[in-house]
């Protein structure tokens, strides 16, 4: 019997995508398992190694800020591979056609879509709860409010058993299915649609 909860992943190329990953490190193990079917997806859809950034944060309550502050610092650099000092070395006489190439190779390092991905286990109190409701108000705020789209890749399971299917690494097959997949395809699909939209 074939996972049949999430919609089936369009055919796109993600070549060209830049796409930023910040996991909380609490159920590690489960963790270590989502960030290898993001993985696995994003490869799948085209987006190179060197386009992905990863940063870990203590916990899912960390996950908004993290977010946040990894969204801003992206937008500030601007890589442009030649500088005015490339031109005034250039061998070329032609000025036109150099300034031409300089804006063709100017590289922006501002990411498309980010995917915040942690594991809340309900436990005997009500903190499960809180930081459940903080942590989704949270980056659902920073998506909103910086213009990028933030993935939510938090399993908020009422057990590890759920979690561990959830991660596709459970001991009952038939339940298992990695969420990651479907987190990197989200990405992909948000970071090539709000392009678009502009
Ligand atoms: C404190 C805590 C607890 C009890 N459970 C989890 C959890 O299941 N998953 C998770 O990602 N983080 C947990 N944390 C840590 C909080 O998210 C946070 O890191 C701390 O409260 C510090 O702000």
């Amino acid at each position: 019997m074939g996972f049949k909860g999430a919609p089936q992943a369009k055919q796109l190329d993600g070549s060209n995508l830049r796409i930023g990953i910040v996991h909380a490190r609490w159920n590690q193990s489960i963790i270590s398992a989502l960030l290898e079917g993001v993985d696995t997806q994003l490869a799948k859809m085209g987006v190179r190694k060197e386009n992905i950034v990863v940063q870990s944060v203590p916990g899912s309550f960390e996950l908004p800020f993290a977010c946040s502050k990894m969204i801003a610092a992206s937008k500030t650099q601007t890589n442009t591979t030649m500088t005015a000092t490339d031109l005034l070395a250039s061998s070329s006489t032609n000025l036109a056609e150099d300034l031409k190439k300089a804006s063709s190779t100017s590289l922006s390092t501002a990411f498309d879509a980010v995917i915040a991905v942690g594991v809340l286990i309900k436990g005997s109190t009500m903190h499960f709860e809180y930081i459940s409701d903080a942590v989704t108000k949270g980056l659902m705020r920073v998506q909103l409010d910086s213009g990028v789209p933030v993935i939510f890749g938090v399993l908020t399971a009422l057990t590890e058993e759920q979690a561990l299917e959830r991660a596709g690494i459970s001991s009952n097959e038939e339940k298992n299915h990695n969420h990651g997949i479907d987190w990197a395809s989200a990405a992909v699909e948000m970071a090539l649609g709000t392009q678009e939209w502009t």
